[in-house]
């Protein structure tokens, strides 16, 4: 190596934020290119753990497709502009709309990457509450809304979400989650491979229920399939049967008598029925969750975006809660982070049903309503009709149900702006798009990943590379658009508006720090590569409760009423199947990412993934061969997608990834995403199907017929 290409060289420690595992990368730099990325050996937390995903930031932030600049729409084509310009053009349009129609008729989507930017986290919030609309969405909606509902009813709060403790559990039970390909998931658990090895040469064990046997379940040392759609049924009757072995839950608890009340009709031969597991396999699970020393259920995806969600997360937290493995080392845990949003009160601490939305009269939870009801929401004429969006990182064509109905939905708007990197399946309807930094020009402090996080510890995460010319960070466009809105309404900013957008996420996040158990700012946690390790989890119950007694009350009214609806029913089946029909599910592999990164050289190499999994039982009662051609239909839409033949599915199932199909909408400008084949899940997702209590998208378990194409 010649002096000089040394002397141009240096290494940098950054988190990745493709995740929410959050790994600490070590990268090299040379000439202001990278020159390497790899899993940084020292951190605390992550412990040199790297996916391909990490490896390929790098491909993310040389992609030529990325948008640098404003542009505005021109017919097909897409015209730069000036910042100064698109920002004011955007918040008159924006404000227009709001005299016309009132705020209500601004609907926002707020995409999944905005968790993982901290200037979206400490400015785009803001920029959301000038808005000031009801007609608020997120991805939280199609994902874990009744994990959070479920923390707010029990714990008091909507991010007060306990983890597995999987470096000291016994017994780790994983339902609908798949933290092999997804890195975990309300749990930032880096390395989960080698901490389920660990697991394992302690003599602790891993059982996963799933209707796939996926490549968490290749590694457990038990499987067992279930019927989608029926956890709910497993779960109550996993719960019947540890009551009847006894509780011992803490002090602070009540509900219990209510709860064995509750959960008496839920016999394991019902479940059985139901969900296809065996009686004796729930009880046996029943008798190892009670004998452990320790032990963790965690419940996601699988779970959650389901037709009975909430009750699956009831129950849940219930288990661990009478099993005596709430708040104790091995069981499931709260973390003690070094910036504490909800101790700080930095984050509402949630509420449900204080509006409904306009045409089905859904929920909203927290500030937010069901995406499911977006298209209706935009295609419905009448007083309150959503007649602009603005789409924050996000794509709801692509990630939410009814894709297809979406997709007719933003094309019909008065306006609409997109703060986005690509234009994607959703932005190609945006008249503007505003394009902040990529992951590696912005600083980054993981505000939500270190509350979900297996070990207590604090990292701050440099820009690897300055902000290039003449491009705007997120947080400032937020701030700058925020500030024009008001303009634009003819009001002035008033001091407090402009303290709250002025400062940067930098200096918040320092003063955070500064008052926090790691002591000390950013300057001085920046110089320490991996950050600093404040330890394992530690209990914190009752103390850390949010709740007004700081009791937790198992026996809430929003679970009792629905597991009552669910005892209502115990005559019929969860879902009434036509002949012939399947049941869909998603997947996700680790080389994907959600709706996007299908632009990444290094991500899309490789066999194929796109294809839909069958039994190949399934298939061939269809005459269907493997590989072929087969046409998905379900009540929302069609899709035409290879095939492939999978014994590693339950009969009667079959699975979809999602994200993909960006092929089949012309428009969507990324290179490689466009040849990728495949087709979007969510075309076939019905948005008239909605979890039973808190109107969360149901993206598994869909009626389905497959046929030859
Ligand atoms: N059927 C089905 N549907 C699903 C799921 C499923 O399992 N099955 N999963 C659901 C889940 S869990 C989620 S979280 C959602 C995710 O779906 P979305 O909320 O739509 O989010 P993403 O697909 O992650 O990213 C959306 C866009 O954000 C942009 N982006 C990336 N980084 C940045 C950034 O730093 N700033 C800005 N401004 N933009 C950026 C990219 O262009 C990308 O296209 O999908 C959900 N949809
Ligand atoms: N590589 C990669 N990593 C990711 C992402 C990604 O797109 N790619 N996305 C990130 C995001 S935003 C999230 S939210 C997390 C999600 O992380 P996970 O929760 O692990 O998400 P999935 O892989 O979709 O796993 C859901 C599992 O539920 C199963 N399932 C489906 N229906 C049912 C059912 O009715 N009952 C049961 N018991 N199981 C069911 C599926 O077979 C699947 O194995 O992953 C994150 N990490
Ligand atoms: S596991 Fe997640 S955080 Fe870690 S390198 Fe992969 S994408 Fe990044
Ligand atoms: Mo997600």
């Amino acid at each position: 190596m010649s002096t000089e290409a040394a002397a141009g060289e240096r290494t940098a420690y950054i988190t990745c934020v493709l995740c929410e595992a959050s790994c600490g990368l070590e990268v090299k730099v040379r000439d202001e290119r990278i020159t390497s990325i790899r899993g940084h050996g020292g951190d605390p937390l992550s412990r040199g753990h790297i996916c391909p995903k990490g490896v390929a930031l790098q491909d993310l932030h040389e992609d030529p497709d990325r948008l640098r600049r404003p542009v505005r729409r021109e017919g097909d084509d897409w015209v730069e502009m000036d910042w100064d310009e698109a920002v004011e053009l955007v918040a008159q349009r924006l404000v227009a709309v709001e005299r016309a129609h009132g705020r209500n008729a601004i609907g926002v989507y707020l995409g999944n990457p905005n968790v993982h930017s901290l200037g979206a986290m400490t400015h785009g919030v803001n920029l959301v509450r000038t808005l000031g609309s009801r007609s608020t969405f997120s991805a939280t909606s199609v994902d874990q809304l009744p994990h959070q509902l479920m923390a707010w009813a029990l714990y008091g709060h909507q991010f007060l979400m306990p983890v597995p403790d999987i470096d000291r559990t016994d017994l780790l039970v994983l339902i609908g989650h798949n933290p092999m390909a997804s890195n975990g998931s309300i749990w930032t658990v880096p390395d989960f491979p080698g901490r389920r090895r660990e697991l394992a040469s302690r003599g602790g064990k891993l059982v996963v229920i799933d209707p796939r046997r996926t490549e968490t379940a290749k590694v457990a040392d038990a499987h067992h399939f279930v019927r989608p759609g029926t956890d709910a049924w497993v779960l109550l009757a996993l719960l019947r049967e540890v009551l009847a072995l006894g509780a011992s839950p803490a002090a602070y608890v009540d509900g219990i008598a209510e709860v064995r009340r509750v959960v008496e009709p839920f016999t394991p031969e019902v479940a059985q029925a139901f969900s296809g597991m065996p009686a004796a396999a729930i009880r046996g699970l029943a008798a190892d969750l009670h004998g452990a020393g320790a032990a963790a259920v965690h419940g996601r995806m699988g779970v959650s975006t389901q037709a009975h969600g909430v009750v699956c997360q009831w129950a849940i937290q219930c288990l661990n809660i009478v099993t005596g493995n709430l708040d104790r080392p091995g069981g499931t845990m709260f973390t003690s982070p070094a910036v504490d949003l909800v101790g700080h009160k930095l984050l509402g601490a949630g509420h449900l049903g204080v509006w409904r939305s306009r045409v089905r009269g859904l929920p909203e939870f927290g500030g937010e309503l069901p995406v499911s009801v977006l298209a209706e929401e935009i295609l419905t004429p009448g007083e309150g009709q959503i007649r602009a969006l603005m789409t924050i990182a996000g794509n709801p064509v692509s990630s939410t149900p009814g894709g297809g109905r979406v997709d007719e939905a933003l094309a019909s708007l008065e306006f609409m702006v997109a703060i986005d990197i690509y234009v994607n399946e959703s932005t190609r309807h945006a008249d503007v798009i505003l394009p902040p930094t990529g992951p590696l020009e912005r600083d980054h402090y993981d505000l939500i990943f270190h509350t979900l996080a297996v070990r207590n510890t604090a990292r701050w995460s440099p820009a690897l590379f300055e902000k290039p010319e003449g491009a705007r960070h997120d947080w400032e466009i937020a701030r700058d658009l925020a500030l024009a809105v008001i303009r634009a309404r003819g009001e002035k900013p008033s001091l407090v508006e402009q303290g709250r957008f002025r400062l940067s996420p930098r200096l918040i996040v320092d003063g955070l720090l500064r008052v926090g158990p790691a002591r000390m700012g950013v300057k001085k946690l920046g110089k320490r590569p991996g950050g600093v390790d404040l330890g394992p989890l530690v209990p914190v119950l009752p103390g850390r409760l949010a709740t007004p007694e700081q009791r937790i009350d198992l026996a809430t009214p929003v679970a009792l009423e629905a597991v009552a609806e669910l005892a209502d029913h115990l005559d019929v089946g969860p879902l009434a199947l036509r002949d012939g029909e399947l049941l869909l599910i998603g997947r996700r592999h680790q080389r994907d990412n959600n709706s996007w990164l299908h632009n990444a050289t290094r991500l899309t190499r490789g066999r194929a993934r796109h294809q839909l999994l069958a039994h190949p039982d399934d298939l061939a009662a269809r005459g269907i061969p493997d590989g072929s051609l087969v046409r998905v239909r379900s009540a929302a839409g069609e899709v035409t997608v290879e095939c492939e033949a999978s014994d590693d599915l339950m009969p009667g199932v079959v699975s979809l990834p999602h994200g993909y199909g960006q092929g089949k909408r012309p428009g969507v400008r990324m290179r490689h995403a466009v040849e990728v084949p495949g087709a979007s899940i969510n075309d076939l997702t019905d948005p008239t199907r909605t979890e039973q209590v808190s109107g969360n998208g149901v993206l598994n378990g869909v009626p389905v017929t497959v046929d030859p194409a």
